[in-house]
């Protein structure tokens, strides 16, 4: 089906925090929730995690959201939920990632996070599933974000906009994590614009800098939810090891099975760790 409209991110002359703001106003409208404490973006192999979090009080199409691209990939959603879980937290729950490989901008990538931020939101919790450069990490792992190399040579910040990136994965929201699963490890995330995976070269360039995760997400999310002020955590289901760590070529599918047999487990986690945030 054709869009009937065009996205108002893509006029160059649209201020971005308006049409979040805006956005904001129309998850307000159609869920009935006026504001949010804690933002969620689901990625692989996360998205069960929505269902045992608490209670759905609204779930609405993406595209009814000003601003929103639709979702380019099978095992993506492209739903908002808002969600009250036991303690009485309003979570936003984001299945709508648009990646910087689908060529819409960045501005488009990082809409969602400013929209959470426009709705009260002071946590962003952003998850993926990306490839793992420790060879002690086996699929269907999860590990925390301890921070982030951005290889794409892009920011989501227009002008000078200088922001500080320092703790911005919140050591205090690490602890808190831990505090749930004593077990996790952590690691630096990479990311490559994608959508190719990368060559075992570029595996251990990523390595060698000081990289441990490599992914296609969440560096430009985290830097655009920082300069909202918001605190940041972010998870990585570890769905493959990164090309020539892994003896066998990367697959999509193979991808997408290992988000199927963790979701379960991974779920759980992170609806603990949310509800101890
Ligand atoms: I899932 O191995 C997943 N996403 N860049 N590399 C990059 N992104 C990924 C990978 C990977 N696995």
């Amino acid at each position: 089906m054709p869009e009937t409209h065009s996205n108002p991110l893509d006029d160059p002359t649209a201020n971005p925090f308006e049409v979040a703001a805006q956005a904001a106003a129309d998850i307000a409208r159609l869920t009935g929730v006026e504001n949010h404490d804690i933002a969620l973006t689901l990625g692989s192999g996360w998205g069960k995690a929505a269902d045992i979090l608490g209670e759905t009080v609204a779930t609405i199409p993406a595209t009814e959201v000003t601003g929103f691209s639709k979702p380019a990939l099978e095992g993506h959603v492209g739903t908002l939920r808002s969600i009250r879980t036991p303690g009485g937290k309003n979570v936003l729950v984001i299945g709508a990632r648009t990646h910087y490989y689908e060529d819409h901008g960045v501005r488009r990538v990082v809409h969602s996070v400013r929209t959470a931020a426009a709705t009260g939101a002071k946590i962003m919790v952003l998850t993926n599933g990306a490839g793992g450069i420790r060879e002690t990490w086996t699929p269907g792992q999860p590990v925390l974000i301890s921070d982030h190399i951005n290889l794409t040579a892009d920011s989501p910040l227009e002008g000078a906009t200088f922001v500080d990136l320092t703790d911005l994965y919140s050591k205090r929201l690490r602890d808190i994590a831990r505090s749930i699963d004593p077990m996790l490890d952590e690691g630096v995330y990479t990311q490559f614009r994608g959508p190719h995976y990368e060559t075992p070269a570029e595996v251990q360039m990523a390595k060698h800098i000081g990289g441990h995760i490599v992914g296609m997400s969440t560096a430009l999310e985290a830097i655009a939810a920082r300069e909202a002020g918001m605190e940041i955590l972010g998870f990585s289901l570890i769905t493959n090891l990164a090309a020539g760590i892994q003896q066998t070529p990367l697959s999509h599918a193979e991808v997408i099975e290992a988000g199927r047999e963790a979701e379960p487990v991974i779920s759980a986690l992170l609806a603990r760790v949310v509800e101890a945030l």
